[in-house]
């Protein structure tokens, strides 16, 4: 069967997922390699800059007031410790940094800080991302004046499976921002989580949502539920591991140029599991040992990790370099 590589539909969508698992990957990593360097992962810090006491209710979230977690709620926090921890990131060999708050939206009176963020990360030289809930006109445009580089606004699963997963907000909310967000010139980061009860059907949904936006996001990441305690999916069934690396490899196949982030997950992932999502064309990870609230691997062990593997951060430039050439 001659399987397109745009205009994707459900039906060739599925066909790519559904392929003999060598077949899969195979085509994955040819994909892979027009466009990126197999051996570079590009690398990413989170800071919570707001924790906690959030009102929506995203059934996974240990952020949310409404799931009966017990996380204390904090205020935004201090530009300073902003830009100390970015620094710290840095000189670490982080080439981004996302600022994750939880909160439905950001208020005005937030902005100005927010601004200041951004301006002193983007003048350590580094990336800057962010991912603050929903946006107005007027909140992206400042964003992006101030140098916003990308926003985080996952669709988290398919439009089906939304509301069993948060009721306070609707899918099609969440394409209104990153539209906007697109619109005002700010790559989309935007994504999904594994694991929370969706169908594949669902999981190929999501991804078609994301492959058919015009352009695809440029960072899409792939998370694995880390269960919550005290939220509704704190007992979920884990994820069967090859499926996992199936849906990897059909956002590669699907979205060839976007990096695919191996997001929240790989504290409870093997090294096997990692390679594999590797091969099959995630090229991006969170570092530290912290993701926002959850954990994530030590930075030592993913030091052991990509020298076991002969993988190497990618640094700032490398891609641009990359892209120029081709
Ligand atoms: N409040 C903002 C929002 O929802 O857009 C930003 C922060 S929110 C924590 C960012 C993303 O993290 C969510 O959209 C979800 O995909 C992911 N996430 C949150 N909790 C998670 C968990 N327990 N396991 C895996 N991913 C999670
Ligand atoms: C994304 O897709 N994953 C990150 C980032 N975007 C903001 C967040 C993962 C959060 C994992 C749970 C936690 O740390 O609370
Ligand atoms: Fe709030 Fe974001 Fe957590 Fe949802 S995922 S409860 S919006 S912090």
């Amino acid at each position: 069967m001659i399987i397109p590589y745009s205009g994707w539909t459900k039906k060739s969508a599925q066909a790519v997922h559904d392929l003999p698992l060598m077949d899969l990957l195979f085509r994955a990593q040819t994909v892979h390699r027009k466009h990126f360097d197999p051996n570079k992962i590009q690398t990413s810090k989170l800071l919570s800059i707001k924790t906690g006491g959030c009102a929506e209710d995203c059934a996974y979230c240990s952020q949310s007031a409404r799931n009966g977690s017990t996380l204390p709620a904090s205020k935004l926090i201090e530009v300073q410790r902003v830009l100390t921890e970015a620094k710290k990131a840095k000189d670490g060999g982080a080439t981004r940094f996302c600022m994750g708050a939880a909160w439905r939206e950001p208020k005005a009176r937030d902005m100005a800080a927010l601004v200041a963020m951004v301006e002193g990360v983007k003048a350590m030289g580094m990336e800057t991302c962010m991912t603050l809930g929903m946006l107005d006109d007027t909140q992206v445009v400042q964003l992006r004046d101030a140098g916003l580089d990308y926003y985080n606004h996952n669709i988290d699963t398919s439009e089906r499976y939304y509301s069993e997963v948060i009721t306070t907000r609707t899918f099609a909310d969440r394409i209104d921002t990153m539209n906007r967000v697109q619109e005002a010139g700010i790559k989309v980061c935007s994504g999904g989580i594994l694991g929370m009860g969706e169908h594949t059907g669902d999981r190929i949904d999501m991804l078609l949502t994301l492959a058919n936006m015009q352009p695809a996001p440029d960072s899409v990441p792939i998370n694995m539920l880390m269960p919550q305690a005290d939220t509704p999916l704190a007992d979920a069934e884990p994820i069967d591991p090859i499926d996992f690396v199936r849906i990897i490899a059909t956002a590669r196949i699907l979205m060839p140029t976007s990096y695919v982030r191996l997001s929240a997950g790989r504290s409870e992932m093997s090294d096997e599991m990692q390679a594999m999502c590797f091969f099959a064309g995630a090229n991006s990870i969170f570092v530290g040992e912290t993701l926002l609230t959850a954990e994530n691997p030590e930075e030592d062990t993913d030091m052991v990790l990509f020298a076991k593997l002969g993988l190497q951060a990618e640094k700032a430039g490398d891609q641009a370099g990359r892209e120029a050439a081709e």
